[in-house]
C-alpha cells in the first residue's frame, strides 16, 4: 500500500489542480484493492513499486491521488495533479502517464480507463479544434443534414485513374465527402501525387457537372513528419483551400501526428481514424479506456473529427451507449458522461463520425440515436456494392437521407425512388441487421 498516493478525503475540485479519472479496476487474486489503487496512482505519477529516498516535498505534491473507490463495482477514481503534463497542450503525454504502464502492471487482472474530467485551468492549454464541422457545412452548402461520404473501396489496390473514378462516381451521384480508406497512402501502384491529381480532375469535372463543392479526406499519416508534411503541402498546392480535409491516423501514427497536423494546417478539416481503437476500447477487454475516453482526448488534440462508433447499428463491435455519449462529448459545449459532467468552457466542437458496415437503410437509425446532424457518416461497402454501382449507391443514400429530412419512411420514399428501392431490396438480404430497421 503506498499510502502518500491515497487521500479519501480530498476535494478533487480544489483550485482546478486535478484532471480526473475514473477506472474499472480488478486486482489479481490475493491482492488489495486500495493498494492496488495506489500503486495506479503511483505508476501513473511520480512513483514505482517501491518508496524512493529521492522524493522531495515538491515531488510528493504532484502525486496523484486515489480520492474515491467503490469496491463492490470495481471502481477507482484518481486526481492527476494536471502540471505533471508536458507543458504546451500535449495529450500524447497525457495518456503516456494515465493509460500507459499502469496496463502492465502484475497485481491488476483489469484496469480500464471509463472516463475522465478536465478543469478549466487546464483546457485552456489544449488546442482544441479549429476548422470544424460548420466550416465544412458551410463549404458544402450543407444545412439540416448530416455530410453524406463514403469510402474509396476496394480498401487498397486501385490505380490512380480508377480511384479518382470512384471519388467521381460518388459526388455525381449527390455524394458530399469521399475520403481515403485508412491505409491508402502512396503506394507503389496508386501514388499519391498521381492520386491527387486525378482526385483535382475528378473533382473539377463533377462540380462542373453537378454545381455541388464536393471535399476529399486525404490520408497524410506518414513514417515521418517530413514526409506527412511534402504530402500535405502538394495537397494544398493542387487543391483549392477547404476542398481537402486531411485524415490523420490517429492511433497508428500517433497522437504527435494528429497534433502537428492540427498546429500546421488549422485551416484544414482534421479527420482522426482511430484504426486499432479497438484493442483498447471494445467492451469485452479487460484492460484499455472507453470510446468516451478516447473520444474526449481526440478533442483536446485538436481533431475537426473523430470516427467515435455506429451505435450498434454498424459491423462493429461497440457500446451503443458509448458510442453515443461520445458523440456528444466531442459535439456539445456541455457534455454528460457515466461518471462526469464536462463543460468544454468554449474548446469549439469535433463531429463524429459515423462508419462501419452502414448502409442507406441504417442513415435514419443512427441519426435517430445520435440526436443531431451534426455529424459525417462514411459508407463503403454500403454504397459501393449497390446492384446500380457506386452512383447509384449514392444517390440510394442521398434519397434516404431526403426520406429522413421528410419523416418518411424509406420504404414509403423508395416507392418513387428506385435507387433507394434496390438498396433496401439489396442490403435488407445481404446485410442482416439492417433487416429490423426495415
Ligand atoms: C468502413 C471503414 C472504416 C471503419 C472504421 C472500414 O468501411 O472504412 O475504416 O468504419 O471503423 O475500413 O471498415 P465500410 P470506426 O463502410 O465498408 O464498413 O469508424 O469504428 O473507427
Ligand atoms: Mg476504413
Amino acid at each position: 500500500m503506498q499510502k502518500e498516493y491515497i487521500n479519501l478525503k480530498l476535494n478533487p475540485l480544489k483550485g482546478g489542480k486535478y484532471m480526473l479519472a475514473v477506472f474499472h479496476l480488478v486486482p489479481k487474486p490475493g491482492e488489495d484493492f486500495l493498494s492496488c489503487a495506489s500503486e495506479v496512482a503511483s505508476e501513473s505519477s511520480t512513483g514505482s513499486n517501491l518508496r524512493v529516498g529521492t522524493a522531495t516535498k515538491f515531488s510528493d505534491n504532484l502525486n496523484a491521488i486515489v480520492y474515491k473507490i467503490d469496491k463492490k463495482k470495481n471502481l477507482v477514481w484518481i486526481a492527476f495533479p494536471w502540471k505533471i503534463f508536458d507543458r504546451g497542450g500535449n495529450v500524447q503525454n497525457i495518456l503516456t502517464y494515465v493509460v500507459g504502464n499502469v496496463f502492465g502492471m502484475g497485481d491488476l487482472s483489469a484496469l480500464k480507463a471509463l472516463d475522465c474530467w478536465f478543469p478549466k485551468e487546464m483546457l485552456e492549454h489544449y488546442d482544441g479544434p479549429a476548422t470544424t464541422i460548420h466550416d465544412l457545412k458551410k463549404y458544402l452548402g450543407v444545412k439540416g443534414r448530416p455530410v453524406l461520404g463514403t469510402i474509396v473501396k476496394p480498401k487498397i489496390g486501385l490505380k490512380p485513374k480508377q480511384f479518382a473514378d470512384v471519388c467521381y462516381k460518388f459526388w455525381k451521384g449527390g455524394g458530399d465527402f469521399v475520403k481515403f480508406d485508412e491505409p491508402q497512402a502512396d503506394q507503389e501502384f496508386c501514388p499519391f501525387k498521381e492520386a491527387i491529381d486525378e482526385i483535382v480532375k475528378a473533382m473539377a469535372k463533377v462540380e462542373k457537372e453537378t454545381g455541388k463543392k464536393k471535399v476529399m479526406s486525404i490520408n497524410i499519416s506518414a513514417a515521418d513528419f517530413m514526409t506527412m508534411q511534402k504530402r500535405a503541402e502538394y495537397v494544398i498546392k493542387k487543391m483549392k483551400k477547404g476542398s481537402y480535409a486531411f485524415l490523420v491516423d490517429g492511433l497508428t501514427a500517433g497522437w504527435t501526428a494528429v497534433q502537428t497536423a492540427r498546429r500546421m494546417w488549422p485551416g484544414v478539416f482534421l479527420h482522426f481514424h482511430r484504426a486499432g481503437h479497438g484493442a483498447m476500447t471494445r467492451p469485452e477487454n479487460p484492460i484499455g479506456y472507453t470510446v468516451p475516453f478516447m473520444t474526449k482526448m481526440g478533442r483536446l488534440a485538436g481533431a475537426s473529427g473523430m470516427h467515435t462508433g455506429t451505435a450498434g447499428i454498424g459491423k462493429m463491435e461497440g457500446s451503443a451507449k458509448e458510442d453515443v455519449m461520445a458523440a456528444h462529448h466531442a459535439l456539445f459545449a456541455k457534455s454528460e458522461g457515466d461518471f462526469f459532467d464536462q463543460d468544454w468552457y468554449g474548446m469549439k466542437p469535433m463531429c463524429p463520425i459515423a462508419s462501419g458496415g452502414l448502409n442507406p437503410i441504417l442513415l435514419k437509425p443512427f441519426a435517430d440515436v445520435v440526436g443531431t446532424t451534426d455529424f459525417i457518416t462514411t459508407m463503403g461497402g454500403g454504397v459501393h456494392s449497390h446492384p446500380g454501382g457506386t452512383e447509384k449507391g449514392a444517390m440510394a443514400l442521398v434519397q434516404a437521407c431526403d426520406a429522413w429530412k421528410k419523416g418518411i419512411s424509406i420504404k414509403e420514399y423508395a416507392k418513387n425512388h428506385k435507387e433507394l428501392a434496390q438498396a433496401i431490396g439489396f442490403y435488407k438480404e445481404k446485410v442482416g441487421y439492417s433487416k429490423k430497421y426495415l
